[in-house]
């Protein structure tokens, strides 16, 4: 079982400088730099790739990696409380999120799928778009462009061709940014998944294939769905791969630094294996118990990415308590503002649906758009929204013979 070998330091296969990343025969090592128990191990390959990072990087790093997780029990909360419908929890994956889009310059652009909602935060979306669509509020919780992340995908794997494509787009303009993508391991499976990396290998495309191997897809064991370590599948493509300790956010900031200055200089396109854990259940209408064995949870418990991050500072003398009560009231800073946001964002009109469907008219649209607002019509009008042009007072005063909303009386 891959769950094994997470505690202990490793090596890869690859040689020095930039050819990190493996390009096939025997299986990868574990790149580890921060020991579960919070001991700075050494790497000569993956070394240079942090040796800049401070002891002040390093506290903004956990206090990132402490703010993400507070806005992910905060949004369990918020479900729990029936603010959100629905909420694919982050747990455990913290240092794969913040290693990773720490990295990242700001004209990079990232394609993401649900559960990388500390990558938003890295982006810099707005804390209330992040839980917008999970309200139900929104088909899309934000514009793209303004934080250069396009909005998460749920349809697993896609989004890792949306970022093959971006990466093209960027060759064509002569840019040295790079097209990021996250996804899971189920995602591997995917065509999708595939071929974005065929197109991705074939033009050399900037882009970065980020797999967070969290042991799961809903409750498929990775173990079912690849035979070997799926950092050991891109060799295939003829794509470099590294497999890096997830919970480990130095190995995952140097892995991913390797992969960007490949991009940059024309290298084509890297995949990296970032072991992890999903701690949580799979979305909050999950229940792992059902599942999976409490004593593998027990086992990634003890390899926390944040524990391991804070046994560093202690180490290192700088876990004061000032630093951390700085670090706590960030941390419940950010979970007030979304809350707030959460539950002080206005209702959107019921008919608003029917308004982003198709661009131009479509007759089949408009006979639903008809019946939902007779069947609307039918508990009486609504107050308060009477008065907004083109809203759902509009559409229920041209419904016609409120006799027609009775035929709608099944429908309740
Ligand atoms: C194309 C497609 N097939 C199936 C699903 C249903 N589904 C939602 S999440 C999920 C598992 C994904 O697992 P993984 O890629 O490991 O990501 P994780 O949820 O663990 O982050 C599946 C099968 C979907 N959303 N899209
Ligand atoms: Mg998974």
């Amino acid at each position: 079982m891959l769950t094994d070998e997470v505690g202990q330091g490793g090596t890869t296969a690859s040689g020095p400088g930039n050819n990190a990343g493996h390009r096939g025969g025997a299986s990868q090592n574990l790149v580890q730099l921060i020991t579960p128990q919070g001991e700075r191990v050494s790497h000569p390959e993956y070394d240079p790739w942090v040796r800049d990072i401070s002891d002040e990087q390093l506290g903004s790093l956990y206090e990132d990696m402490v703010v993400i997780r507070r806005i992910d029990t905060e949004a369990t909360a918020l479900q729990r409380q029936g603010e959100l419908a629905l909420w694919p929890p982050l747990l455990g994956q913290e240092a794969s999120q913040i290693g990773s889009a720490r990295t990242l310059r700001e004209d990079d652009f990232v394609f993401s799928s649900y559960r990388d909602n500390g990558v938003a935060y890295c982006r810099g979306v707005d804390l209330t778009d992040i839980v917008r669509v999970w309200r139900g509020n929104a088909s899309s919780g934000w514009d793209p462009y303004t934080v250069n992340m396009a909005v998460p995908q749920i349809i697993i794997g896609a989004q890792t061709l949306h970022a093959t494509g971006y990466a093209m787009g960027i060759q064509n303009d002569g840019a040295d940014s790079v097209a990021f993508t996250y996804f899971g391991d189920g995602a591997t499976s995917e065509g999708d998944v595939n071929e974005a990396m065929v197109f991705a290998a074939s033009f050399q495309a900037p882009v970065v294939f980020f797999c967070q191997n969290n042991h799961w897809a809903i409750s498929e064991p990775v173990r079912l769905q690849s035979h070997v370590h799926i950092a050991d599948r891109p060799a295939g493509f003829g794509i470099p791969s590294m497999r890096v300790d997830g919970n480990d956010v130095l190995a995952v900031m140097a892995a991913t630094r390797v992969a960007l200055d490949r991009a940059r200089r024309g290298g084509g396109p890297t995949f990296i294996e970032a072991v992890t854990y999903r701690m949580g259940p799979h979305t909050t209408a999950d229940d792992p118990t059902r599942y999976r064995d409490a004593n593998e949870l027990e086992d990634w418990a003890a390899k926390d990415p944040i524990r391991r991050v804070k046994a560093l500072l202690d180490r290192k003398g700088l876990l004061t308590e000032e630093f951390e009560a700085a670090v706590q009231r960030k941390a419940d800073a950010v979970a007030r503002e979304m809350r707030a946001g959460c539950t002080g964002m206005p209702d959107p009109e019921p008919l608003d649906i029917f308004k982003h469907v198709y661009s131009t008219p479509n007759s089949w649209l408009d006979r639903q758009q008809d019946h939902y607002s007779r069947y609307l019509a039918s508990f009486g009008a609504p107050t308060g929204a009477e008065s907004e042009e083109g809203g759902y007072s509009s559409y229920v005063a041209s419904s016609g013979d409120p006799e027609d909303a009775d035929s709608e009386e099944g429908a309740r």
